[in-house]
């Protein structure tokens, strides 16, 4: 027998929010729809379970810390988080990870977020490591020309590892390869990780846009928005080491600097105002490496960001 597609959120089967909880998605009716993606393809044994897979459970426990409640005023959205509309919110829980078939993992990722934005939801991701995305990023082809968005410390283009080519080193490379990518911006660089000149040489010869965490602290959001063209197709993929560990400390890879809370919310209202976002991602949280749960409460004020802006902008009209 198959495996199923998605599994309740684990433990105390707590729901973002308590949005009702959807595990048939054949029979998707909502507006928004979040998902975690707990798996992905590690680069050695131990990372079959990587603390990165334990950040949907985390984010959705935190979830009250990072909005009290739906009828409370969130100053950033400048309401409520769903504006007293009629907008269905659901929590398709988590995809489900067969031990056996890891590949097949992928193969239920990218099946899952298609049968979402088929029935015209926009995805909320909670990852997973940074090879969760890729097969995110197939599920994208009806909606090419997509503008790939990425908040990261790393460029993310390397070829492979240990010989793996969909891991958290590779998504942006393997994003650049599908048709449907268009342009690619990414945000936040700074100090180093895996990507070696090569990488970087790979990444300019595509035309990637690489704002370096220098730039972007001269210049400011609002000057790297303007660097996006308008009334595009935008997916956002949100590495939490791009932003700065003093908000995001639950990461493996920890490096001073990086794109600050005020900033993450100006690209995101800004990303919404200019045209659609068609899904989000937050992955590499490492809830263990946590502290005070300030990094899945930096999580959830990205979801509320996002979901808060596009429900004020009709996107569900
Ligand atoms: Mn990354």
């Amino acid at each position: 027998m198959a495996p199923p597609l998605t599994t309740a959120p684990r433990r105390e089967f707590q729901s973002w929010h308590d949005f009702p909880i959807v595990l048939d998605l054949d029979a998707l009716d909502a507006d928004i729809a979040i998902i975690g993606i707990p798996y992905a393809d590690p680069y050695t044994i131990d990372e079959v379970s990587n603390d990165q897979t334990n950040a949907p459970t985390h984010i959705r426990r935190y979830c009250e810390r990072s909005l009290r409640g739906l009828d409370r005023y969130d100053f950033d959205i400048g309401g409520t988080l769903l504006d007293g509309r009629s907008i269905k919110v659901v929590d398709c829980g988590d995809v489900y990870g067969d031990p056996e078939d890891l590949a097949s993992n992928r193969t239920r990722a990218e099946q899952a977020i298609r049968k979402i934005l088929a029935a015209g939801a926009l995805p909320v991701i909670l990852g997973g490591d940074h090879g969760i995305p890729i097969p995110v990023f197939r599920a994208l082809d009806t909606l090419a020309p997509v503008t790939l968005v990425q908040i990261d410390a790393h460029v993310d283009w390397r070829d492979h590892m240990n010989g793996h080519d969909q891991g958290l080193s590779s998504p942006i490379r393997r994003a650049a390869e599908m048709d449907h990518i268009g342009e690619i911006f990414q945000i936040g660089l700074r100090a180093a990780g895996s990507g070696r000149p090569e990488e970087v040489e790979a990444a300019l010869a595509y035309g990637a846009h690489l704002i370096s965490d220098i730039e972007l602290q001269s210049a400011g959001m609002a000057a790297v928005l303007e660097r996006i063209p308008d009334g595009g197709n935008y997916y956002l993929t949100v590495d939490a080491d791009g932003m700065d560990p003093t908000i995001m400390p639950a990461v493996a890879g920890p490096a001073p600097g990086g794109v600050t809370y005020p900033q993450m919310r100006t690209l995101i209202h800004g990303l919404v105002a200019k045209g659609r976002v068609v899904g989000m991602d937050i992955v590499e949280i490492t809830p263990k490496r946590d502290v005070n749960g300030i990094s899945a409460i930096t999580a959830g004020r990205l979801m509320c960001n996002l979901i808060g802006m596009a429900v004020r902008a009709g996107y569900f009209d």
